[in-house]
């Protein structure tokens, strides 16, 4: 990005970077299909993501991640359900969606996040609420999290930067989270922040930032409330590593991935539309609605197709973008009438 630019190096070839991080260690034995490396062996329990078995992807290999699961919590991801509108297509293995990373507050790079993240440390928790709602305040994760009943939604993330993977979220609705506060009539927009803490995030130390902190991010309350919007805890069984945003983070699969934003520390109810992160960066490339589409470019590269992560030797995995990424059944009756081109 910087603003979201891929570089070229990024866009090249993923797997390049794989690579260089020890995953594909052998790329002759894939060559040959006769051995997938390790990485890639941990693959086999993702092959098996049929709607028919309906059960939650669980990754069994390494932990990438340190930071330890809060004990009240290890039982609750255990009894995730498999929940609706989950893709068929083979998630992104596990080594890719923890490692492939943009999270700018640990680093610019790809890889940055898995490593300046590893001592992340996000307990206590604390999730303020404000503006136009009955019951705003402080909350700490634990009360935040109890009423709610997890499942998995396997869901399609595409980056504003033409790639995209697959997903096993833990999560649940953000209309049921939304609900608990009693928005009032005036709430239009909901504004989501991420933690602002320098001591722990080097990319908000940094003085040379592509984009300002804390992160922003913002929806309209009916975009907030539709079905898909998720608040993620927790991804392939195991709860959020702190690189894909612990410990809880926004998933709004019909809009570029720059919308989900990581490691939510504020959520404030307006009357106003919000400005938002990128668009304050580059309010010529990126909008406020965000809304995947392929009919619309960024100015600097089509948008019409996507890199399904992860490619193969042979494959790149360039894949046909879809209208609101897929989601069009659910979300298209959201923007009825309005000027996409215009309202990008
Ligand atoms: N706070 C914060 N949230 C963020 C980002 C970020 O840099 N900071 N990057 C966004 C972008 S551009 C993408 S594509 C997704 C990536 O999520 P993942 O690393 O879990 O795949 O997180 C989004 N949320
Ligand atoms: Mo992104």
């Amino acid at each position: 990005m910087a603003g979201m630019q891929p570089r070229s190096s990024e866009i090249t070839d993923e797997r390049t970077f794989m690579r260089r991080r020890g995953f594909i260690k052998a790329a002759g034995a894939i060559a040959a299909g006769a051995v997938a490396s390790r990485a890639l062996a941990a693959d086999s329990a993702v092959a098996t993501n049929t709607s028919a078995e309906r059960r939650i992807l669980v990754h069994e290999g390494e932990v990438l991640h340190s930071q330890a699961t809060p004990p009240w919590l290890v039982p609750k991801l255990r009894e995730a359900v498999p929940g609706n509108f989950s893709t068929n297509e083979s998630a992104t293995p596990y080594e890719y969606v923890s490692q492939y990373n943009n999270f700018y507050e640990f680093g610019t790079d790809k890889g940055d996040p898995v490593e300046n993240a590893r001592d992340f440390n996000s307990e206590p928790w604390t999730l303020e609420v404000t503006g136009e709602a009955d019951r705003t305040g402080k909350f700490n994760l634990e009360d935040i999290l109890k009423p709610h009943a997890l499942e998995e939604r396997i869901y399609r993330l595409r980056c504003v930067e033409a790639w995209s993977m697959v997903v096993p979220w833990i999560g649940f609705p953000l209309a049921d989270l939304i609900r608990r506060f009693e928005p009032n009539s005036n709430a239009k927009f909901v504004r989501f922040e991420t933690l602002f803490d320098p001591q722990q995030m080097p990319g908000q130390r940094s003085r040379f930032t592509a984009i300002d902190y804390p992160y922003v991010e913002g929806l309209r309350i009916d975009e907030a409330v539709n079905e898909l919007a998720f608040v993620a805890i927790g991804l392939y069984g195991r709860s959020l590593p702190p690189q894909n945003g612990a410990p809880l983070r926004l998933v709004v699969p019909w809009k570029y991935g720059f919308k989900s934003i990581k490691s939510i520390a504020r959520i404030s109810f307006l009357r106003e539309r919000p400005k938002t992160t990128w668009e304050l960066s580059n309010s010529r490339e990126y909008g406020f609605y965000a809304n995947v589409n392929p009919e619309v470019d960024h100015p600097r590269w089509s948008q019409g197709s996507e890199r399904r992560l992860p490619g193969s030797l042979f494959s790149r995995s360039r894949t046909e973008t879809l209208m609101f990424n897929g989601y069009a059944p659910q979300v298209a009756h959201l923007y009825t009438g309005m000027n996409l081109k215009r309202n990008f």
